[in-house]
């Protein structure tokens, strides 16, 4: 159909489609691109909606409509008074439009505004039965959850490998409703009480002047917060270590931080901590390869995980608990349980699995799931209860509160992604965005007129069917009789034996990494009070740790404020030691424009087949002898990489780096972004292998063929079968200067 005021204008060419293209086949093995189907829609309990009714708000190739449903045949051509008029207010599509994208934006989250979500499932192995009753921990009993994962500082368009503790927070949609088991990577917290939460934040976030640095604690007003307050100091030297800055989301452990209070069939109660263990390991990225992906490649948490999910190598974690009793005193071995700084060595209580979790599901739309997904870690199921944690108690209040403003009402809660998947027959009412149509005409109870219902388990005595016993029941946990007071128990003075049984767990690797965080964030204090504070609560934690940060900002070492504690290291905190599922491990095999395919393809293979991904990285994209290249010189870096197979000496080209250096390219025997890969692999402590056709990148880049981690044979299978063996270790950690002193 010819648009009739395009026919006023003579000459005028006829309006063309704009092209979209299909989305095409990718070359393997690079993932798959996005589906762009239309949003799975899910039912009030969670069941997916199927045809028309779950894909009625997808792109189709369907005709485009408005809101209402009302067929458009135009919506790039706003309506006009003319073809070179004004605007008419009339345009009610223009109208609608607008205003709709005007509003597209909700609030970012106060904290952990960017992250990275994924759905799974739990699958419980029926060893916690002794001491909880929630079904969701019965023997292969699987319940769906989403897990997201997320930054704390930043804000949502930030870089993933900034130095922040990681948020890991799950939701289990179990039968007897939704259970958030809310943690982070990191055991403990940076306060005791959920009334300093505004203060660490805002001390953490940018400063409210320039809004600078964004998604850092390198600045004075962190620093400033953690040393007057040293209960912080604990948390901060885990954010310190390599703990702050993980490999993957898939390559972390996760905690409940708290003390939760569990209660089994008989109504016994013991008080537990949670922990995810990765089937991976725990890994790290180093201090260069985090700084460079954050310009390099802001999003590699997110795309590992999206990635990785893609490929088949799903995510696995262990949930383990640690059990105490549920004494008056709520203390073990000494260390106060209700304390979120202080942690229980796995040594003296021993992580005892209860289920595991796989994800396997991508979030089909960023906004709608792992934007509006909202946590609440009052979202408890019978069984699982809290503490009187004062941390706990506050976030109890803060998530439901948070919600309000963020998702704009009290209705969160009917949002697809929140939806439980447990039956719901609340007596909650109308507010906004209420999308329940609810019957009847007496919410509220008792009531004669809605027949009575719903009925609750109260004041049923002893007469309880099994289905009633599983109702939720508060846990008949004794407070100590008291006055009211703001204070907080003695025991929770102690604010430095714990950051140094950390620093005493480390291996001399780790604790060289720890060095430089401190020396590195304090020296972007511009603030000297602040550094020589910080300084006093190191030596608090430990001399040595002290001196040596002391020594990189060129200050003296000063006295502890209070006697180093005599404690010991907890052998099961330190991340280096152990061989580790090599699942989705990126490998680069460097090839050059004579590379044949059958040097390539047999390593890819190889590498495909023990589940990791191949990157081919060459002098330009396409093919080479008919395979693909997944990485060019240009668009490849170390940093995306586990290890490097180098199966060619790629010689510079002539324009490689631009034609003011064309010289300095056709001097070199090696192109030099090969030789500067192979610099970062190797600097980065990663396992390197050479063909003897490659090995002329080694000598140019200074690598001894006989290095740590350093393999060389004639042909490419060869080689890899030797790197293989190197990976499962995560790094090369001999190479690190600390474990050659
Ligand atoms: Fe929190 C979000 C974890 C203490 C108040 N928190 C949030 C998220 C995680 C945590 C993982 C992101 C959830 C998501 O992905 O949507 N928070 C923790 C842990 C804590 C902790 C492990 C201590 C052990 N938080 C804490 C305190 C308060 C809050 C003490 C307030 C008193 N947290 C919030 C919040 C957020 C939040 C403001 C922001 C967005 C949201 O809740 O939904 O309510």
């Amino acid at each position: 159909m010819s648009d009739p005021t395009r026919d006023q204008i003579p000459g005028a060419p006829a309006p063309q489609p704009p092209s979209v293209e299909e989305p095409g086949t990718p070359h393997d093995p690079l993932p798959p691109k996005p589906d762009h189907g239309a949003p799975e829609l899910r039912t009030a309990t969670g069941e997916a909606l199927e045809g028309e009714e779950g894909t009625a708000r997808g792109q189709q190739g369907r005709w485009l409509t408005t809101a209402t449903g009302v067929k458009l045949r135009d919506t790039d051509h706003s309506l006009k008074a003319g073809p070179r008029g004004p605007t008419l207010l009339q345009d009610h599509h223009l109208r609608e439009k607008i205003t709709h994208f005007d509003h597209e934006r909700i609030p970012e989250r106060v904290v952990h505004a960017r992250g990275a979500a994924a759905h799974g499932y739990f699958e419980g192995y029926g060893t916690a039965g002794e001491i909880c009753l929630a079904g969701v921990f019965e023997e292969g009993r699987r319940t769906p959850t989403f897990v997201r994962f997320s930054t704390v500082l930043g804000s949502r368009g930030s870089a993933d490998t900034v130095r922040d503790t990681r948020g890991f927070a799950t939701k289990f949609y179990t039968d007897e409703g939704t259970w958030d088991l809310v943690g982070n990577n990191m055991p403990v917290f940076f306060i005791q009480d959920g009334i300093k939460f505004p203060d660490i934040i805002h001390a953490g976030k940018p400063h409210p002047d320039r809004e600078i640095p964004q998604a850092q604690s390198a600045h004075d007003t962190f620093w400033d917060f953690v040393s007057l307050h040293t209960e912080a100091q604990h948390h901060t030297i885990w954010n310190m270590s390599d703990r702050g800055i993980p490999r993957s989301y898939r390559m972390m452990e996760g905690f409940g931080v708290h003390t939760f209070r569990v209660v089994n069939a008989e109504g016994a109660t013991s008080l537990v901590k949670f922990h995810w263990k990765p089937k991976l390991g725990v890994h790290s990225l180093t201090w260069e390869e985090a700084q460079m992906l954050g310009g390099l490649d802001p999003d590699f948490h997110r795309r590992d995980l999206a990635d990785a999910i893609e490929a088949g190598a799903f995510p696995e974690w262990e949930l383990g608990v640690q059990v105490f009793p549920d004494t008056d005193d709520q203390t073990f071995h000494g260390i106060d349980l209700l304390d979120p700084t202080k942690l229980v060595p796995e040594e003296i209580a021993p992580v005892q699995p209860i289920g595991k979790m796989v994800l396997d599901r991508n979030p089909t739309n960023y906004f709608a799931e792992t934007e509006q997904v909202a946590f609440h870690t009052g979202h408890l199921v019978p069984g699982i209860d809290v503490t009187d944690d004062p941390l706990l108690q506050a976030r109890n209040f803060s998530y439901l509160d948070t919600q309000l403003s963020r998702l704009g009402g009290p209705n969160f809660n009917q949002l697809p992604i929140n939806r439980p998947h447990a039956p719901v027959n609340d007596m909650l009412r109308d507010g906004m965005h209420q999308h329940a149509v609810h019957p009847g005409v007496a919410p509220y109870r008792p009531n004669s007129l809605d027949g009575g219902c719903p009925f609750s388990l109260e004041n049923q005595g002893e007469d309880l069917s099994d289905e009633q016993k599983r109702a939720f029941v508060d846990a008949a946990a004794s407070i100590e009789a008291s006055r009211k007071v703001r204070a907080n128990p003695a025991s929770y003075d102690d604010h430095f034996s714990q950051a140094r049984l950390f620093w005493l767990s480390l291996s001399p690797v780790e604790k060289e990494h720890v060095v430089r965080a401190y020396t590195f964030e304090l020296g972007k204090c511009y603030e000297q009070a602040i550094k020589e504070r910080q300084l006093v609560a190191l030596a608090s934690i430990d001399a040595d740790l002290c001196e040596q940060v002391a020594t990189g900002l060129g200050l003296p070492a000063p006295d502890p404020s209070v006697a180093v504690a005599d404690v010991e290291g907890s052998p099961a905190l330190s991340q280096l030691g152990g061989t580790w599922p090599v699942d989705g491990r990126i490998i680069g095999l460097v090839v050059d424009t004579t590379t044949s395919a059958a040097q390539v393809q047999p390593v890819r293979e190889a590498v495909l087949a023990a589940g990791m991904v191949p990157f081919v990285v060459g002098p330009r994209g396409g093919e080479i002898d008919g395979v693909p290249v997944q990485r060019t010189f240009a668009t490849g870096r170390s940093v995306e990489l586990d290890a490097v197979l180098l199966i060619a000496a790629p010689v510079p080209a002539p324009d490689a780096l631009g034609a003011r250096d064309e010289k300095a390219a056709g001097e070199a025997a090696v192109d030099p972004r090969v030789r500067l890969l192979v610099e970062e692999c190797f600097r980065h402590s990663k396992a390197v292998g050479a063909t003897s056709a490659g090995q002329a990148v080694l000598e140019s880049a200074g690598v001894a063929a006989d290095a740590p981690g350093v393999v060389v044979a004639d042909d490419p299978e060869a080689a890899w079968e030797q790197l293989a063996e190197l990976l499962p270790a995560h790094r090369v950690w001999d190479r690190f200067p600390a474990a050659l002193a």
